[in-house]
Order: structure tokens, then sequence, then C-alpha cells
């Protein structure tokens, strides 16, 4: 299964938003990860309808949308996307899950559920055959700059071996919070295909963004 780097753009310095956009480019980024928050589901806010129209009209990179809200089947139509893009909703607070996944390919998206840390991966049983990835939250959402949950390593593991076994080869694992190079090799290992990108790697202040970014390939892909 190929691998792929989705950038984490609440970790950009957004003073310099452009620029970043242009070496992401450069750097055939995969995806760029959008966090939307609600104060709701998690303790924050971050990005918006506007701010996801306006990367839609200056990136070709595909943009992959996480969204922390509650009821996000209702919430959809608020947010532009399309062929290549991917959408992740959360199990813990999507009450008509089904109906999201089915509006997300509706627009010719790629649909993504996303667990919490202490969700099981058992919830997924009987949406397995409509989704296109999982993504596993490493850290409890909310926030840039969290240590891994060690327990979600397994987590990852055991989920690559249970679709494979099952059938659902095909199904995409998104990992997402504290991917640093030493993690992300880690996760790699364990069955992870999507890498969510943010200040333990691309971002981190150490090198520069082409540097990190060539880092992160070479663990990844080896
Ligand atoms: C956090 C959010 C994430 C973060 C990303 C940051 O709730 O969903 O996508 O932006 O994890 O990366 P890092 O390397 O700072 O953990
Ligand atoms: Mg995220």
């Amino acid at each position: 299964m190929d691998k792929k780097i989705s950038v984490s753009i609440m970790c950009v310095d957004f003073f310099k938003l452009e620029e970043c956009i242009k070496t992401l480019e450069e750097q055939c980024i995969d995806l760029i990860h959008v966090d939307i928050m609600d104060g709701s589901l998690v303790p924050n806010f971050t990005l918006g309808t506007d701010f996801v129209k306006a990367l839609k009209a200056n990136t070709t990179i595909p943009l992959d949308i996480h969204l922390m809200v509650e009821n996000p089947e209702n919430k959809l139509d608020w947010f532009k996307f399309g062929e290549g893009d991917y959408v992740s909703v959360h199990y813990e607070t999507a009450k008509h899950l089904h109906k999201a996944i089915t509006a997300i390919k509706a627009k010719g998206a790629k649909a993504m559920v996303a667990i919490n840390p202490a969700t099981p991966i058992c919830v997924l049983d009987d949406i397995l055959s409509d989704i296109d990835a999982v993504l596993i939250m490493t850290v409890n959402p909310g926030f840039a700059g969290q240590k891994l949950i060690p327990s979600t390593l397994t987590k990852i593991k055991k989920l690559r071996e249970y679709l494979d076994s099952n059938g659902f080869n095909d199904i995409e694992i998104q990992v997402d919070g504290n991917v640093s190079f030493e993690n992300a090799k880690l996760m790699n290992e364990a069955g992870a295909n999507i890498f969510v990108a943010g200040t333990s790697s691309v971002f981190s202040k150490d090198n520069t963004v082409e540097e990190n970014t060539k880092c992160l390939k070479n663990i990844i892909n080896s």
C-alpha cells in the first residue's frame, strides 16, 4: 500500500502560509490535513469552512479534512471538498455514521472513520465495507505537540491484521498525533500508511521543512 504524508496545517506559521504551501507542493506532499474543531468533541477551536475554501482555491494538494465536531453528518455540506480529498468523521460523535460516510462518498471523496485512543476497533465492524480508511488517534484529539499514547501502536497492528484477514486489504490506516521520526518508524511497522505530520516531524524546529520531509519520507518508505 502507498505510504502518504498528510501535513497538519494547524501547525504552520500562519504568517507564512503561502510560502509553506509552495514548499509542500515542491516536496510533492500527498495531502494537507485540516483540523476542524468545535470546542465540544475536543476542547479547542481551530480551522473552519472559509479556510478550507481558501485552501481548495490556492493549492492542488488534495485535502484531508479531520472533522472533530458533533453531528458531522449535518455539517458536511458546509465544506468544499471532492474527488481526491479525504474526509474523516469521528465514531464518537456521528449519530448516523453510515449517513455521514455515504454523503462524503457521494461528493467523490474518500471516507474515513476516526477513533479516539480509548475507542476499541470492534466498533468499526459494521461500517468496514463502506469506508476507505480508518484514522487512529494516537493522542487525545484537540492539540498539537502532545505525547504518543503507547497502547495505540498495538491498536494499529491489531487493526491492520484484522483488516487483512477479513478481506479489507484496501482499507488504509491513518495515524494522527505525535508522528515523530521515531514514532513514524514504529507506526509504519505496525501497519499505518498515512502519516499526519505536525510539530513532531515536518514542522520540527531542528531542521527545515524540506529536510524534515525528506527524513520522514525515508523512514516510512524503508
Ligand atoms: C490534534 C489534531 C492533529 C494535530 C497533529 C499535530 O487533535 O487532530 O491533527 O494537528 O497531531 O501533530 P503533532 O506532531 O504536533 O502531534
Ligand atoms: Mg487531526
